[in-house]
């Protein structure tokens, strides 16, 4: 499933590829229409209400559905049961994530998307709590360890509905250690550094991002991040797809999981090669 780069006249300015470079992360604004966003929500809406399964496809992407207050359980779809969502990834974000990267990477470097995870984070109104600092590549023993995130809100997102808050400049500073993101305490094993409590106390500018339904985030796998708790009356919807820059083998450490082993059976230097995680670009390498 690889998309063309169709002839989308994709504008990417010169000041987002700087501030990617230097912050880790970039608001892209008025990527998307509202009318667009408008369905993702309603097919969304409309699939959580009676979904209750967990099931681990192992043939497909799988959209998870995380409710986010302790202890509740995430669901599972597939990616093809939400044809907004896996239209708006292909034909949208792939072709505008895949020139962002060749924009943000020198050189002739092998760069490819292949799709990760996608996951829907549902914060609901006055419940969905704090979804502490992290680093998403901690949580992926692969090697090498390259990823590119997108997150958009279903709804506009302000201050008070738990938006997303990043350490700038925090991916030039190597992989921290994985925790449970409700209580921060590492996972049993974990032996690498952990991000500080409080990233501006090492000196980094922390910044929250409010979005509209119309904006996206694009951040470095490396950047740590997290989300405020939605204080608010209001649902706060956010999805986060996550994509593989460079082709990867299964490097497992003592102690850590992956969430991905459930849908690839996988052995130490495998490579993750499986229908549930899509190659959907490539730039100067053979698949
Ligand atoms: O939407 C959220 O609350 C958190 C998303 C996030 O941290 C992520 O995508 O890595």
């Amino acid at each position: 499933m690889i998309t063309p780069l169709c002839a989308l006249f994709i504008v990417i300015s010169q000041l987002e590829i700087k501030e990617y470079q230097e912050n880790g992360v970039v608001k892209i604004k008025q990527f998307f229409s509202r009318e667009v966003i408008n369905i993702l929500k309603q097919d969304y809406l409309l699939m959580i209400e009676n979904r209750h399964t967990h099931e681990i496809y192992k043939d497909e992407p799988l959209v998870v559905l995380w409710t986010h207050i302790p202890g509740a359980q995430k669901a599972t779809c597939k990616l093809s049961e939400l044809p907004s969502f896996c239209d708006l990834i292909t034909n949208k974000i792939v072709p505008f994530l895949a020139e962002f990267i060749t924009a943000t990477t020198a050189g002739e470097l092998p760069l490819q998307l292949q799709l990760l995870e996608t996951i829907v984070f549902n914060k609901p109104p006055h419940k969905g709590t704090t979804l502490n600092w992290h680093q998403d590549v901690a949580y992926f023993p692969v090697k090498p360890n390259n990823q590119v995130a997108v997150w958009f809100p279903l709804s506009d997102v302000d201050s008070s509905m738990g938006p997303m808050v990043y350490a700038h400049g925090s991916h030039k500073l190597g992989i921290k250690g994985s925790t449970n993101l409700h209580t921060r305490e590492a996972f049993d094993g974990e032996t690498r550094d952990l991000i500080p409590e409080d990233p501006s106390s090492v000196g980094l500018e922390v910044r929250e991002y409010p979005l509209t339904q119309q904006d996206m985030l694009i951040h470095d796998g490396y950047t740590w991040h997290y989300s405020k708790p939605n204080v608010s009356s209001s649902l706060r919807m956010g999805v986060s797809v996550r994509f593989l820059t460079q082709p990867v083998v299964f490097d497992p450490r003592p102690g850590q999981g992956a969430a991905f082993t459930k849908q690839i059976l996988v052995e130490k230097g495998d490579k993750i090669e499986s229908p549930c995680f899509p190659v959907l670009w490539q730039k100067n390498l053979e698949i």
